[in-house]
Protein backbone atom coordinates (compact mmCIF):
# COMPACT_ATOMS: atom_id res chain seq x y z
CA UNK A 1 0.00 0.00 0.00
CA UNK A 2 3.08 2.34 1.19
CA UNK A 3 4.79 1.28 -1.90
CA UNK A 4 1.99 2.33 -4.47
CA UNK A 5 1.67 5.59 -2.79
CA UNK A 6 5.16 6.71 -3.03
CA UNK A 7 4.58 5.08 -6.79
CA UNK A 8 2.45 7.79 -7.52
CA UNK A 9 4.31 10.61 -6.68
CA UNK A 10 7.63 9.27 -9.25
CA UNK A 11 7.83 11.04 -12.84
CA UNK A 12 6.12 8.85 -15.52
CA UNK A 13 8.62 9.40 -19.03
CA UNK A 14 6.94 7.99 -21.85
CA UNK A 15 8.36 7.99 -25.29
CA UNK A 16 6.15 9.27 -27.87
CA UNK A 17 6.91 9.33 -31.48
CA UNK A 18 10.88 9.33 -30.57
CA UNK A 19 10.46 12.48 -28.16
CA UNK A 20 11.43 11.93 -25.00
CA UNK A 21 8.20 13.47 -22.54
CA UNK A 22 7.65 13.83 -18.65
CA UNK A 23 4.48 13.93 -17.60
CA UNK A 24 3.61 14.30 -13.87
CA UNK A 25 1.48 11.57 -12.06
CA UNK A 26 -1.14 14.53 -11.97
CA UNK A 27 -0.62 15.53 -15.92
CA UNK A 28 -4.14 15.29 -17.88
CA UNK A 29 -3.88 12.17 -20.62
CA UNK A 30 -7.54 11.98 -21.51
CA UNK A 31 -11.21 13.80 -21.31
CA UNK A 32 -13.98 11.73 -22.18
CA UNK A 33 -17.75 13.30 -22.18
CA UNK A 34 -21.20 11.52 -22.81
CA UNK A 35 -25.12 12.12 -21.65
CA UNK A 36 -26.78 10.98 -18.53
CA UNK A 37 -29.82 11.39 -16.82
CA UNK A 38 -29.88 13.68 -13.46
CA UNK A 39 -32.32 12.84 -10.96
CA UNK A 40 -35.29 14.62 -12.78
CA UNK A 41 -34.64 12.19 -15.88
CA UNK A 42 -33.66 15.57 -17.89
CA UNK A 43 -30.58 14.20 -19.82
CA UNK A 44 -27.21 16.30 -18.82
CA UNK A 45 -23.42 15.71 -19.40
CA UNK A 46 -20.55 14.12 -18.01
CA UNK A 47 -17.12 14.68 -18.07
CA UNK A 48 -14.62 12.23 -17.16
CA UNK A 49 -10.87 13.34 -16.51
CA UNK A 50 -8.00 10.62 -16.72
CA UNK A 51 -4.34 11.61 -15.44
CA UNK A 52 -1.43 9.69 -15.22
CA UNK A 53 -2.11 8.29 -11.79
CA UNK A 54 -5.64 9.25 -11.11
CA UNK A 55 -9.65 9.64 -12.28
CA UNK A 56 -12.22 12.29 -11.52
CA UNK A 57 -15.86 12.01 -13.00
CA UNK A 58 -18.58 15.08 -12.52
CA UNK A 59 -21.96 15.49 -13.91
CA UNK A 60 -23.46 19.37 -13.70
CA UNK A 61 -26.64 19.35 -11.35
CA UNK A 62 -29.14 21.85 -12.88
CA UNK A 63 -32.08 24.45 -11.85
CA UNK A 64 -35.78 25.01 -12.42
CA UNK A 65 -35.87 28.14 -10.86
CA UNK A 66 -33.00 29.85 -12.46
CA UNK A 67 -31.27 33.11 -12.18
CA UNK A 68 -31.56 35.25 -15.71
CA UNK A 69 -27.68 36.17 -15.34
CA UNK A 70 -26.64 32.54 -14.87
CA UNK A 71 -24.11 30.73 -16.75
CA UNK A 72 -26.02 29.51 -19.92
CA UNK A 73 -26.28 25.27 -19.23
CA UNK A 74 -25.86 24.08 -22.91
CA UNK A 75 -25.40 25.48 -25.80
CA UNK A 76 -28.42 25.89 -28.73
CA UNK A 77 -28.33 22.63 -29.99
CA UNK A 78 -28.62 21.27 -26.78
CA UNK A 79 -26.99 18.52 -24.60
CA UNK A 80 -25.64 16.78 -28.29
CA UNK A 81 -24.05 19.29 -29.40
CA UNK A 82 -22.10 20.24 -25.52
CA UNK A 83 -20.48 16.53 -26.22
CA UNK A 84 -19.64 17.23 -29.53
CA UNK A 85 -17.67 20.59 -28.83
CA UNK A 86 -16.33 18.97 -25.74
CA UNK A 87 -14.67 16.30 -27.87
CA UNK A 88 -13.79 18.88 -31.30
CA UNK A 89 -12.35 22.16 -29.21
CA UNK A 90 -12.22 21.29 -25.30
CA UNK A 91 -10.58 18.00 -24.61
CA UNK A 92 -7.43 18.71 -26.87
CA UNK A 93 -6.71 21.82 -24.87
CA UNK A 94 -6.86 19.59 -21.79
CA UNK A 95 -4.60 17.04 -22.45
CA UNK A 96 -1.14 17.01 -20.99
CA UNK A 97 -2.21 20.39 -18.57
CA UNK A 98 -1.48 19.74 -15.09
CA UNK A 99 -4.49 18.99 -12.94
CA UNK A 100 -3.24 20.34 -10.25
CA UNK A 101 -3.45 23.72 -12.23
CA UNK A 102 -7.04 24.29 -11.44
CA UNK A 103 -6.56 27.99 -12.01
CA UNK A 104 -5.05 27.28 -15.93
CA UNK A 105 -8.35 24.45 -16.27
CA UNK A 106 -10.21 26.87 -15.43
CA UNK A 107 -9.24 29.57 -17.77
CA UNK A 108 -8.79 27.15 -20.50
CA UNK A 109 -12.44 26.50 -20.46
CA UNK A 110 -13.17 30.40 -20.40
CA UNK A 111 -10.96 31.39 -23.78
CA UNK A 112 -12.10 28.10 -25.46
CA UNK A 113 -15.77 29.34 -25.22
CA UNK A 114 -15.21 32.56 -25.52
CA UNK A 115 -18.61 34.22 -24.26
CA UNK A 116 -19.53 35.97 -20.71
CA UNK A 117 -21.84 33.22 -19.81
CA UNK A 118 -21.04 30.11 -21.12
CA UNK A 119 -23.67 29.64 -24.07
CA UNK A 120 -20.78 28.38 -26.63
CA UNK A 121 -19.62 25.50 -24.59
CA UNK A 122 -22.41 25.06 -22.22
CA UNK A 123 -21.86 26.08 -18.57
CA UNK A 124 -22.94 22.19 -18.07
CA UNK A 125 -19.86 21.23 -19.90
CA UNK A 126 -17.30 23.38 -17.93
CA UNK A 127 -18.53 22.64 -14.70
CA UNK A 128 -18.78 19.24 -15.26
CA UNK A 129 -15.09 19.44 -16.47
CA UNK A 130 -13.76 22.05 -13.50
CA UNK A 131 -14.91 19.38 -10.85
CA UNK A 132 -14.31 16.29 -12.16
CA UNK A 133 -10.32 17.71 -12.89
CA UNK A 134 -10.16 19.32 -9.31
CA UNK A 135 -11.66 15.11 -8.05
CA UNK A 136 -8.76 13.83 -10.74
CA UNK A 137 -6.05 15.81 -8.73
CA UNK A 138 -7.21 15.14 -5.45
CA UNK A 139 -6.95 11.01 -6.58
CA UNK A 140 -3.58 11.17 -7.89
CA UNK A 141 -2.61 12.71 -4.83
CA UNK A 142 -4.59 10.37 -2.90
CA UNK A 143 -6.30 12.87 -1.04
CA UNK A 144 -9.84 13.42 -0.33
CA UNK A 145 -11.56 16.07 -2.36
CA UNK A 146 -11.89 18.00 0.67
CA UNK A 147 -8.55 17.87 1.59
CA UNK A 148 -6.95 18.63 -1.67
CA UNK A 149 -8.89 21.40 -1.81
CA UNK A 150 -8.97 22.93 1.69
CA UNK A 151 -6.05 21.70 3.50
CA UNK A 152 -5.56 22.10 6.76
CA UNK A 153 -8.67 24.86 7.15
CA UNK A 154 -11.08 22.08 6.30
CA UNK A 155 -12.45 20.73 9.54
CA UNK A 156 -15.54 22.25 9.82
CA UNK A 157 -18.65 20.58 9.13
CA UNK A 158 -21.20 22.80 7.62
CA UNK A 159 -25.33 22.59 9.12
CA UNK A 160 -27.94 21.13 6.85
CA UNK A 161 -30.74 23.80 5.62
CA UNK A 162 -33.39 21.30 4.38
CA UNK A 163 -36.06 21.71 2.03
CA UNK A 164 -39.31 19.93 3.68
CA UNK A 165 -42.22 21.17 1.96
CA UNK A 166 -42.19 22.72 -1.83
CA UNK A 167 -44.36 24.39 -4.24
CA UNK A 168 -43.72 27.41 -6.88
CA UNK A 169 -41.98 25.44 -9.96
CA UNK A 170 -40.41 22.25 -8.03
CA UNK A 171 -44.17 21.02 -7.66
CA UNK A 172 -47.00 20.42 -9.79
CA UNK A 173 -49.49 20.43 -7.58
CA UNK A 174 -50.67 21.78 -3.94
CA UNK A 175 -51.52 25.71 -3.86
CA UNK A 176 -47.72 26.59 -2.69
CA UNK A 177 -46.86 29.54 -5.24
CA UNK A 178 -43.40 29.46 -2.34
CA UNK A 179 -40.82 27.56 -3.76
CA UNK A 180 -39.74 26.15 -0.41
CA UNK A 181 -39.93 25.74 3.11
CA UNK A 182 -37.01 24.94 5.22
CA UNK A 183 -35.63 23.75 8.79
CA UNK A 184 -32.32 24.34 10.14
CA UNK A 185 -31.17 23.03 13.07
CA UNK A 186 -29.06 25.12 15.13
CA UNK A 187 -27.27 24.02 18.69
CA UNK A 188 -26.25 20.66 17.53
CA UNK A 189 -23.16 18.73 17.89
CA UNK A 190 -22.29 16.50 15.22
CA UNK A 191 -23.09 16.65 11.56
CA UNK A 192 -24.91 13.31 12.21
CA UNK A 193 -27.07 14.69 14.31
CA UNK A 194 -28.00 17.58 12.66
CA UNK A 195 -28.86 15.27 9.74
CA UNK A 196 -31.17 12.92 11.72
CA UNK A 197 -32.97 16.57 13.56
CA UNK A 198 -33.91 17.34 10.00
CA UNK A 199 -35.37 13.68 8.50
CA UNK A 200 -37.21 14.19 11.94
CA UNK A 201 -39.03 16.92 10.95
CA UNK A 202 -39.81 15.57 7.36
CA UNK A 203 -41.32 12.70 8.91
CA UNK A 204 -43.27 14.64 11.61
CA UNK A 205 -44.72 16.73 9.28
CA UNK A 206 -46.42 13.94 7.79
CA UNK A 207 -47.74 12.81 11.29
CA UNK A 208 -48.80 16.29 12.15
CA UNK A 209 -50.73 16.64 8.71
CA UNK A 210 -54.46 16.40 8.60
CA UNK A 211 -55.46 13.72 6.41
CA UNK A 212 -55.39 14.92 2.47
CA UNK A 213 -53.11 17.37 2.71
CA UNK A 214 -49.89 15.68 1.76
CA UNK A 215 -50.20 15.22 -1.93
CA UNK A 216 -46.87 13.80 -2.66
CA UNK A 217 -43.33 14.67 -2.90
CA UNK A 218 -41.68 16.92 -5.46
CA UNK A 219 -38.39 17.45 -7.38
CA UNK A 220 -36.43 17.61 -4.47
CA UNK A 221 -38.32 15.52 -2.44
CA UNK A 222 -40.20 18.08 -0.26
CA UNK A 223 -43.58 17.47 0.31
CA UNK A 224 -46.22 18.82 -1.72
CA UNK A 225 -49.50 20.34 0.23
CA UNK A 226 -52.56 20.94 -0.39
CA UNK A 227 -52.24 24.25 2.41
CA UNK A 228 -52.04 28.08 1.82
CA UNK A 229 -48.68 29.25 2.67
CA UNK A 230 -49.55 30.62 6.17
CA UNK A 231 -50.95 27.23 7.02
CA UNK A 232 -47.90 25.05 5.41
CA UNK A 233 -45.97 27.26 8.28
CA UNK A 234 -47.74 26.83 10.97
CA UNK A 235 -47.66 22.76 10.28
CA UNK A 236 -43.75 22.51 9.31
CA UNK A 237 -43.91 24.97 13.25
CA UNK A 238 -45.21 22.29 14.44
CA UNK A 239 -43.50 19.31 13.54
CA UNK A 240 -40.16 21.39 14.90
CA UNK A 241 -41.82 21.80 17.94
CA UNK A 242 -42.69 18.43 18.57
CA UNK A 243 -38.91 17.57 17.43
CA UNK A 244 -37.25 20.16 19.53
CA UNK A 245 -38.24 18.97 22.24
CA UNK A 246 -37.68 15.07 21.76
CA UNK A 247 -33.92 16.17 20.63
CA UNK A 248 -33.33 18.93 22.86
CA UNK A 249 -31.88 21.69 20.13
CA UNK A 250 -33.25 24.80 18.64
CA UNK A 251 -34.59 24.30 14.76
CA UNK A 252 -34.90 27.62 12.98
CA UNK A 253 -37.56 27.67 9.63
CA UNK A 254 -36.65 29.36 6.57
CA UNK A 255 -38.62 30.13 3.45
CA UNK A 256 -37.11 30.18 -0.34
CA UNK A 257 -39.44 32.77 -1.95
CA UNK A 258 -37.58 32.08 -5.55
CA UNK A 259 -39.78 35.73 -6.03
CA UNK A 260 -37.97 36.32 -9.95
CA UNK A 261 -39.75 33.22 -10.71
CA UNK A 262 -42.91 35.25 -9.46
CA UNK A 263 -42.15 38.28 -11.22
CA UNK A 264 -44.07 39.38 -13.73
CA UNK A 265 -42.09 42.35 -15.67
CA UNK A 266 -45.29 43.23 -18.03
CA UNK A 267 -47.35 43.59 -15.05
CA UNK A 268 -44.75 44.94 -12.84
CA UNK A 269 -45.70 43.08 -10.17
CA UNK A 270 -45.32 39.74 -8.22
CA UNK A 271 -47.72 37.01 -9.59
CA UNK A 272 -48.99 34.12 -6.95
CA UNK A 273 -50.67 31.90 -9.60
CA UNK A 274 -52.67 29.19 -7.42
CA UNK A 275 -53.31 31.87 -4.54
CA UNK A 276 -54.89 34.61 -7.51
CA UNK A 277 -52.84 37.35 -6.17
CA UNK A 278 -50.81 40.08 -7.23
CA UNK A 279 -48.57 41.95 -5.42
CA UNK A 280 -47.06 45.52 -6.09
CA UNK A 281 -42.84 45.43 -5.09
CA UNK A 282 -44.11 47.33 -1.72
CA UNK A 283 -47.10 44.84 -1.14
CA UNK A 284 -44.16 41.87 -1.50
CA UNK A 285 -42.32 44.05 1.24
CA UNK A 286 -44.99 44.08 3.79
CA UNK A 287 -45.69 40.60 3.10
CA UNK A 288 -42.17 39.49 3.59
CA UNK A 289 -41.77 41.75 6.73
CA UNK A 290 -45.06 40.44 7.95
CA UNK A 291 -44.41 36.76 7.33
CA UNK A 292 -40.63 37.20 9.01
CA UNK A 293 -42.40 38.49 12.09
CA UNK A 294 -45.63 36.21 12.38
CA UNK A 295 -43.59 33.03 12.43
CA UNK A 296 -40.04 33.71 13.11
CA UNK A 297 -38.62 33.17 10.27
CA UNK A 298 -34.65 33.34 10.94
CA UNK A 299 -34.02 32.49 6.79
CA UNK A 300 -35.29 34.05 3.86
CA UNK A 301 -34.10 33.89 0.11
CA UNK A 302 -34.73 35.44 -2.59
CA UNK A 303 -37.58 37.52 -1.33
CA UNK A 304 -37.41 39.82 -4.27
CA UNK A 305 -36.36 39.59 -7.69
CA UNK A 306 -33.34 39.54 -9.05
CA UNK A 307 -32.51 43.21 -9.68
CA UNK A 308 -33.71 44.84 -6.91
CA UNK A 309 -31.11 45.15 -4.65
CA UNK A 310 -32.77 47.77 -2.62
CA UNK A 311 -35.08 45.59 -1.21
CA UNK A 312 -33.00 43.53 0.27
CA UNK A 313 -31.12 46.71 1.50
CA UNK A 314 -33.74 47.83 3.45
CA UNK A 315 -35.00 43.93 4.34
CA UNK A 316 -31.28 43.59 5.83
CA UNK A 317 -31.45 46.48 7.78
CA UNK A 318 -35.05 45.28 9.23
CA UNK A 319 -33.74 42.48 10.28
CA UNK A 320 -29.82 42.19 10.66
CA UNK A 321 -30.09 38.98 12.46
CA UNK A 322 -31.91 37.00 10.24
CA UNK A 323 -30.45 35.11 7.02
CA UNK A 324 -31.52 37.27 4.17
CA UNK A 325 -29.81 35.44 1.31
CA UNK A 326 -29.26 35.96 -2.14
CA UNK A 327 -29.54 33.50 -4.71
CA UNK A 328 -31.04 34.70 -7.95
CA UNK A 329 -29.61 37.97 -7.26
CA UNK A 330 -26.27 36.97 -7.05
CA UNK A 331 -25.90 33.71 -8.89
CA UNK A 332 -22.58 32.66 -7.73
CA UNK A 333 -21.34 35.63 -8.85
CA UNK A 334 -18.62 37.46 -7.24
CA UNK A 335 -18.33 41.05 -8.72
CA UNK A 336 -22.56 41.02 -8.47
CA UNK A 337 -22.07 40.24 -4.84
CA UNK A 338 -18.73 42.80 -4.32
CA UNK A 339 -21.78 45.43 -5.54
CA UNK A 340 -24.47 44.14 -3.74
CA UNK A 341 -22.15 43.47 -0.21
CA UNK A 342 -21.02 46.96 -0.64
CA UNK A 343 -24.89 48.31 0.40
CA UNK A 344 -25.60 44.98 2.89
CA UNK A 345 -28.56 43.73 0.26
CA UNK A 346 -28.54 40.62 2.38
CA UNK A 347 -26.08 39.06 4.46
CA UNK A 348 -25.44 35.38 3.30
CA UNK A 349 -25.38 34.05 -0.50
CA UNK A 350 -25.98 30.79 -2.41
CA UNK A 351 -23.23 29.06 -3.68
CA UNK A 352 -24.33 26.64 -6.68
CA UNK A 353 -21.30 26.03 -8.80
CA UNK A 354 -23.15 25.58 -11.93
CA UNK A 355 -24.71 28.94 -12.22
CA UNK A 356 -20.87 30.78 -12.81
CA UNK A 357 -19.16 27.24 -14.39
CA UNK A 358 -15.94 26.73 -12.70
CA UNK A 359 -14.45 25.88 -9.54
CA UNK A 360 -12.46 29.09 -9.84
CA UNK A 361 -15.67 31.09 -10.37
CA UNK A 362 -17.37 29.18 -7.27
CA UNK A 363 -13.93 29.86 -4.81
CA UNK A 364 -13.72 33.52 -5.70
CA UNK A 365 -17.26 34.44 -4.69
CA UNK A 366 -16.87 32.45 -1.43
CA UNK A 367 -14.07 34.42 -0.83
CA UNK A 368 -15.54 37.64 -1.42
CA UNK A 369 -18.77 36.05 0.37
CA UNK A 370 -16.55 35.66 3.33
CA UNK A 371 -14.67 38.64 3.51
CA UNK A 372 -17.76 40.91 3.00
CA UNK A 373 -18.95 39.24 6.04
CA UNK A 374 -21.83 37.65 4.11
CA UNK A 375 -22.19 33.86 5.07
CA UNK A 376 -21.61 31.74 1.66
CA UNK A 377 -24.17 29.02 1.42
CA UNK A 378 -23.50 25.50 -0.54
CA UNK A 379 -26.23 24.80 -2.31
CA UNK A 380 -27.61 21.64 -4.79
CA UNK A 381 -30.21 22.05 -7.35
CA UNK A 382 -33.47 20.78 -7.84
CA UNK A 383 -31.97 18.41 -10.92
CA UNK A 384 -29.08 16.67 -8.96
CA UNK A 385 -26.90 13.38 -9.69
CA UNK A 386 -25.60 10.98 -6.80
CA UNK A 387 -22.38 12.76 -6.67
CA UNK A 388 -21.35 14.07 -3.27
CA UNK A 389 -19.13 16.53 -4.34
CA UNK A 390 -20.61 19.59 -3.32
CA UNK A 391 -20.12 18.32 0.37
CA UNK A 392 -16.54 18.18 -0.28
CA UNK A 393 -17.00 21.69 -1.42
CA UNK A 394 -18.85 22.91 1.71
CA UNK A 395 -16.10 21.66 3.48
CA UNK A 396 -13.28 22.61 1.95
CA UNK A 397 -14.21 26.01 1.36
CA UNK A 398 -15.74 26.75 5.38
CA UNK A 399 -19.63 27.12 3.95
CA UNK A 400 -21.21 27.48 7.53
CA UNK A 401 -24.26 25.58 5.93
CA UNK A 402 -25.52 23.40 3.18
CA UNK A 403 -28.65 23.55 1.13
CA UNK A 404 -29.18 20.11 -0.12
CA UNK A 405 -32.50 18.53 1.08
CA UNK A 406 -33.73 15.84 3.59
CA UNK A 407 -34.38 12.69 1.96
CA UNK A 408 -34.20 10.97 -1.84
CA UNK A 409 -30.86 9.27 -3.15
CA UNK A 410 -29.61 12.07 -4.70
CA UNK A 411 -29.75 14.63 -1.53
CA UNK A 412 -28.63 11.51 0.58
CA UNK A 413 -25.26 11.08 -0.95
CA UNK A 414 -24.56 14.41 0.18
CA UNK A 415 -25.72 13.69 3.71
CA UNK A 416 -23.78 11.25 4.13
CA UNK A 417 -20.62 11.81 2.43
CA UNK A 418 -21.02 15.23 4.96
CA UNK A 419 -21.08 11.76 7.88
CA UNK A 420 -17.81 10.25 6.34
CA UNK A 421 -16.25 13.57 6.59
CA UNK A 422 -16.72 13.76 10.04
CA UNK A 423 -15.61 10.36 10.71
CA UNK A 424 -12.23 10.97 8.39
CA UNK A 425 -11.62 14.27 10.79
CA UNK A 426 -12.26 12.48 14.09
CA UNK A 427 -11.34 14.28 16.56
CA UNK A 428 -10.70 17.47 14.56
CA UNK A 429 -13.96 17.95 13.40
CA UNK A 430 -16.20 20.68 14.46
CA UNK A 431 -19.92 21.73 13.59
CA UNK A 432 -20.39 25.33 12.41
CA UNK A 433 -22.19 27.91 15.07
CA UNK A 434 -24.66 30.60 13.97
CA UNK A 435 -25.66 33.54 16.11
CA UNK A 436 -29.42 34.12 14.98
CA UNK A 437 -32.17 35.65 16.76
C1 LIG B 1 -33.09 27.19 -5.42
C2 LIG B 1 -32.79 25.84 -6.04
C3 LIG B 1 -32.45 24.75 -5.10
P1 LIG B 1 -33.27 25.39 -8.52
O1 LIG B 1 -33.85 27.99 -5.97
O2 LIG B 1 -32.49 27.54 -4.43
O3 LIG B 1 -33.40 24.52 -4.11
O4 LIG B 1 -33.73 25.48 -6.99
O5 LIG B 1 -32.15 24.46 -8.59
O6 LIG B 1 -34.49 24.91 -9.27
O7 LIG B 1 -32.88 26.78 -8.93
MG1 LIG C 1 -33.20 29.61 -4.43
Amino acid sequence: MRLLSYMKFMVVIRRLGGAELTFLPTTIKDAIARKVFDSRGSISIEVDIYTESGFGSFSAPSGASKGKYEAVAFPIGGVDEAVSIFESDVAPELIGLDSLNQFEIDSVLLQVDGTDNFSKIGGATALSTSIANAKAAASSLDLPLYRYLGGMLSYVLPLPLGNVVGGGVHSKAGLLDIQEILVLPLNVDSFFKAAQVNVSVYWQILREAPSNVILGRNDENAWVVNLEFEDALKLVRRACNYIEEKYDVKIGIGVDIAASSLWNGEKGKYVYPRKGLALTSEEQFNFVKNVIEEFNLIYIEDPFREDDFSSFARLTELFPNRLICGDDLYVTNAERLRYGARQRCGNSVIIKPNQVGTLTGTIMAIDTALTSNFIPIMSHRSGENVDPSIAHLAVAFRCPIIKTGVIGGERIAKINELIRIEEDLGEKAEIARLEVD
